[in-house]
C-alpha cells in the first residue's frame, strides 16, 4: 500500500471517521483556496480535495494545488471531473470510475486519457468506485450519470458489490456538490455491509447531526465543499469532526 492509502487506513483507525475538505478550484483565488485549506486542517480536516466536476482550467488548479501543499501537511488529493483534473503537485488522486455513467467516456475513456499523466505526474491513484445518487445536480448532469434513487439503498449496493468484484479499494457515494439532500443513512448502511474498502460519502453535508447519522451508518469519510464556499463556520466543522470522531466502529 502506498503513503496515501496507507495515511487514510491508519488516521481512520487511530481517530475514527474523517473528514475530507473539497475546495472547488473554479470557485476560488489562489489566496483563498490555501486560507480555507489552512482553516480546514486547523479544524480537523484529514485530507484536502481538489476539483469539481466543471473545473477546466488546468493552469489555474495546478497553481492551487501547489499554494495548498505549501500551506498544510494533511494530504491534498485531486478530485478529478474530467482529464482536465490531472495536474502535478498533489499526493495522491481519486482514480475515479463513474460506474452509474450512461456515458462510456466516463467509466473507461477518461481515465485511459488521464492515466500517462497520473505516472508522468508521480501521482499515487487510488482506485475509486464514483456512485452518483439522486438528480438535477452539476455532476448529474455531466457525469450522464443513470440516476439511483436515494431511497433505492439496494441500488448502489449492487454497484458497490461490482466495484469490489472489481478489485476498486475506495467508493464514493455522491449526491452532488450542493445537494439539497444528502446520501441516506440507510444506503450507506447497505453498501457498507458488502463494500470492504474505504467509504467516502459526500453530497449536502452541513451539519453534526446528519454527519453522525452517516459515520454511525459506515462512512469511513465525510466530504464537504459547499458549506465552507459558502462561508459556514468552521465552528461547526470542528464540531462535526468531534461528532464523527466519536464514532468508532
Ligand atoms: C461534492 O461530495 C462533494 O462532490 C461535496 O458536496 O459541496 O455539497 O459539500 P458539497
Amino acid at each position: 500500500m502506498q503513503k496515501t492509502e496507507s495515511y487514510l487506513h491508519t488516521t481512520r483507525k487511530k481517530k475514527g471517521p474523517l473528514l475530507f475538505v473539497l475546495i472547488d478550484s473554479e470557485n476560488n483565488t489562489h489566496h483563498s483556496a490555501s486560507e480555507l485549506a489552512k482553516q480546514a486542517e486547523r479544524n480537523g480536516a484529514s485530507v484536502i480535495l481538489v476539483g469539481g466536476s466543471s473545473a477546466i482550467d488546468q493552469i489555474t488548479m495546478s497553481e492551487i494545488v501547489k499554494n495548498i501543499k505549501k500551506a498544510v501537511k494533511i494530504p491534498v488529493i485531486l478530485f478529478p471531473g474530467n482529464v482536465t483534473g490531472v495536474v502535478p503537485g498533489a499526493d495522491a488522486i481519486l482514480f475515479s470510475s463513474l460506474l452509474n455513467s450512461d456515458n462510456p467516456y466516463f467509466i473507461s475513456q477518461a481515465q485511459a486519457l488521464g492515466a500517462p499523466s497520473v505516472l508522468k505526474f508521480g501521482l499515487e491513484a487510488l482506485p475509486t468506485a464514483y456512485i452518483i445518487i439522486g438528480e438535477g445536480t452539476t455532476v448529474w448532469h455531466v457525469g450522464s450519470a443513470r440516476t439511483i434513487p436515494f431511497d433505492k439503498p439496494g441500488l448502489a449496493a449492487m454497484y458497490a458489490l461490482s466495484a469490489q468484484y472489481l478489485g476498486m479499494r475506495f467508493v464514493y457515494l455522491e449526491a452532488g456538490s450542493g445537494a439539497k439532500t444528502n446520501i441516506r443513512p440507510e444506503m450507506v448502511a447497505a453498501v457498507r455491509k458488502i463494500f470492504k474498502g474505504f467509504l467516502i460519502v459526500g453530497g449536502g453535508i452541513r451539519s453534526p447531526q446528519t454527519a453522525v447519522e452517516l459515520t454511525k451508518a459506515g462512512a469511513d469519510a465525510l466530504v464537504i465543499g459547499t458549506f465552507i464556499e459558502k462561508g459556514g463556520s468552521f465552528k461547526t466543522i470542528a464540531d462535526i469532526v468531534k461528532t464523527i470522531q466519536s464514532v468508532r466502529k
